[in-house]
């Protein structure tokens, strides 16, 4: 069965003012599509067609691994994101930023301070490493923590298609409205899964 455009749990103006319905028509509904038709075309006939996508992604080089990788990213990217989000986080994903950052303004003030330095078009992560650390990082690219066993909790997606529409170059503004758009209770989820 060929990959699939999934469904957001949200309108595409929901999440405005912060990522504007535009934003979103040319994010998701052009850049994210475009990278699950490209998959669907390189993966026909091939020994990836009817793969699962994380089993192709660990396999795959070159192009098909850029788009497969960019469908996963932006698949996970989407969930990150509600209307409704709390301002902190509470309980498991509150006590585990505070063990490994110290609190939760200094994981914030990290993982923005890795956003604005990844150069160039990539992600930055807050991922659970296989011995159950929370460490930040950078990919650059279509480059996913999937491939290194790492499990991601959060993602920023740092293309400047991500915020063109809405602030232009301004990667400083984009970050500081990510924060009011984060979903902790996905997250706490993922921390406990
Ligand atoms: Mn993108």
């Amino acid at each position: 069965m060929a990959f699939q455009l999934p469904a957001l749990s949200y309108a595409k103006d929901a999440l405005a003012p912060y990522l504007s319905a535009e934003t979103l028509e040319y994010h998701y509904d052009k850049h994210h599509r475009a990278y699950i038709d490209n998959l669907n075309k390189l993966v026909a006939g091939t020994e990836f067609e009817n793969m699962p996508l994380e089993a192709i992604i660990k396999q795959a080089t070159g192009p098909l691994f850029n788009n497969a990788a960019q469908v996963w990213n932006h698949n996970f990217y989407w969930t990150c994101l509600t209307p409704g989000a709390m301002a902190e986080p509470i309980g498991p994903v509150s006590m585990a930023v505070k063990k490994y950052f110290g609190s939760v303004e200094e994981f914030k003030k990290q993982f923005t301070q890795a956003a604005l330095g990844n150069f160039g078009s990539g992600w930055t992560w807050l991922v659970k490493k296989s011995d159950n650390r929370l460490v930040i990082e950078n990919t650059s690219n279509a480059d996913t923590p999937i491939v290194r066993g790492d499990k991601p909790l959060l993602t920023c997606d740092v293309w400047e298609h991500a915020y063109y529409i809405d602030y232009r170059n301004a990667r400083a503004a984009y970050l500081e409205n990510f924060w009011k758009l984060v979903d902790w209770d996905l997250m706490a989820q993922r921390l406990l899964g």
